[in-house]
This record gives structure tokens, sequence and C-alpha cells, in this order.
């Protein structure tokens, strides 16, 4: 077999790897059919090793070791997940929103939580909640510029990824940062009032000094399929609550729902953590709980 080459995908699209090698050459590649029989498929942001054949047909041969993945948005190596949520149209989801925030801290990758579209709404509702969680929180307008130079920063030397339902504006923040790449953007749906599906793959991109994927917006994300987490792990996953979880009346048998002498709920009515993150928290337990159960009943 020729040599192989080690190269990152920054894309694919029906079938096709798109791996970058130095000096930002781009070959296209397919996957071995093993990857298919075991599973596992190369993702956007997966280092690979390579082959190509003399008349220049690549093939992916190997996934070198992950730091992480996710399987909404699918992509891999990701040191910062940017939640983006619109402030106009469409609302955002809180729940989709902080089921996010878990995935990425059961990772160990840094959660940040962007509302869009400030130059129609005051976004100062929403990142209190979030600041109250102690992330990192605020307001962009990719219309008027405000704060784009908060996520330039935060984009150096690392590797993001942007998510965030359709229509909220995560291509034309990066047209924002880097007007030369020109991606395709589109209103709201008059008719649906939802988001067009405008993006449709996963790419990475070089930009102020870091890499940052664009993704397909989706609106739901549910923990049968996309995520199972076990109902006793979901506290962990709240920062804020972790002061707390020790001192609950009943100890580690307490699930911080409306449990008597739980220092979380306390917490709650005391306004030290964000009612609407506690709230989140309830849902998420409660579907994670009877997903368990029918795993179970199975
Ligand atoms: N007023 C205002 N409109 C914005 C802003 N950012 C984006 N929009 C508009 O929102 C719509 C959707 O923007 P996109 O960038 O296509 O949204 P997206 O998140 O990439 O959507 P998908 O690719 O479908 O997931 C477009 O009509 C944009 O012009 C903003 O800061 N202010
Ligand atoms: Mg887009
Ligand atoms: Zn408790």
């Amino acid at each position: 077999m020729a040599d192989l080459s080690v190269g990152r995908i920054i894309n694919s699209n029906g079938g096709f790897y798109y791996v970058e090698t130095a000096g930002s050459v781009i070959t296209e590649c397919r996957a071995r059919g093993i990857f298919r029989k075991n599973g596992i498929s190369p993702l956007v942001g997966d280092e690979v090793r390579f082959s190509v054949t003399p008349t220049g047909e690549g093939s992916v041969e190997e996934i070198l070791p992950r730091k992480n993945f996710f399987n909404r948005p699918p992509c891999a190596n990701i040191d910062m997940l940017i939640c983006v949520s619109s402030v106009a149209d469409p609302a955002p989801n809180q729940l989709v929103n902080d089921r996010m925030t878990v995935c990425a801290e059961r990772r160990g990758v840094v959660p940040v939580m962007l509302f869009s579209k400030t130059d129609i709404k005051t976004a100062e509702y929403y990142v209190g909640i979030y600041e109250k969680a102690g992330m990192i929180s605020f307001g962009f307008s990719a219309e008027t510029g405000e704060n784009i130079d908060r996520i330039r920063t935060l984009l150096k030397d690392r590797v993001c990824v942007l998510t965030g339902n359709s229509g909220v504006g995560k291509s034309s923040l990066l047209n924002a940062l880097d007007p030369s790449l020109s991606l395709a953007t589109a209103g709201i749906s008059d008719k649906l009032g939802r988001g067009r599906h405008t993006t449709r793959t996963v790419t990475l991109y070089k930009l102020c000094g870091g890499l940052v994927a664009d993704t397909p917006g989706f609106s739901v994300l549910d923990f049968e399929n996309d995520e199972h987490i076990p109902p006793d792990e979901l506290a962990y996953l709240f920062p804020e609550f972790l002061p707390y979880l020790g001192d609950c009346r009943f100890g580690s048998s307490c699930a911080h729902v409306k449990d008597k002498g739980c220092a979380v709920t306390e917490a709650v009515q005391n306004g030290l953590i964000a009612r609407e993150r506690w709230e989140s928290y309830t849902a998420m337990y409660a579907e994670a709980t009877e997903v368990e159960n029918r795993k179970w009943d199975r």
C-alpha cells in the first residue's frame, strides 16, 4: 500500500470526506467499509490516516484517537461548544440549550451560550440565566457587529463548534467574522415561522486563529436516540448545582426534584440557582428516568 498521510476531516458530504493536510491541500476520500462494520464513521474534526491511489482516489484508512465526539452536531475533537440562540425569531428553546450544555459538560467541553439578533431585542434576561450558572454568555448582532470582537477572541487557538436551531444566525455570524467566507444564509420561512435549514453539512473553517465548525440547525435533541444520560449523572452536569450536592438531607438518594431537605431546590428558592435551569434539569431527569425504565422493560 502507498504511504499513508495524516490530515483532518473538514467536511463530509454524500459519503465523501474532505481531508485537509499541511498547506491547505484538500483530498476527497471515501471511507473504508470496515468503519461501517464497526459502527464507527469518520466525523468532521477527526484526524485520520488516508491513502491515495495513483489515479488519485483517496481512502480514509484509520481514525486517530479522539479527544471527544458529539452525535449531534456530528463532530470530533472539540474544545468549545458555542450554542447560539436568537432572542427574536426563532425564540430560544431553553430545554434544547440546557441539553447542549449537559452534553458539553459530559465530555469536558466548555459550553458557551450566545444570543443573536440583539439589534432586535435585548438578551439580558437569557444572559443572566447562564451567567448565574458560571458560563460565558453574552448577546451579539451580526447585523450591527455588537460583540463580534468578543467572539473573535473566543475562537483563537481553539476548535469550536457552532450549534443552534435553524435560522438563529450561525452562518451569518461566521460571515460577520470573515466576510470572505460568503456562506449561504436565509430568512425565516413566513409560512412556518421556522428556519429553512440552509446549512446542510458540517464544515470546519480556519478563522480568527482557530478552527470553527458551522453546522446544520436542529430543534430537538432526545435522550433516547441522541444521547442517553443515566439520571443519577445528570445533576453533576449542571456546574452550578455542584456546591450543594453534598448537602441534601437524604444524601445521594436525593433526586433534587421535589425532595424534602434538598439543598439544590433550596438554592433555587433562595435565588442562588436560576429557576429556569432547575426546570430544565427536572424535565431532563424525568425523561432520562423514563428512558432508563424502558431499557429495563425490554
Ligand atoms: N436582525 C438580525 N437578523 C439576523 C442576524 N443574524 C442573522 N440574521 C438573519 O437570520 C436569518 C438566518 O440566518 P442564518 O445565518 O442563515 O442562520 P443559521 O443559524 O445558519 O441557519 P441554518 O443554516 O438553517 O441552521 C437570516 O435571514 C439572517 O439575515 C442578526 O444579528 N440580526
Ligand atoms: Mg447556516
Ligand atoms: Zn437534593
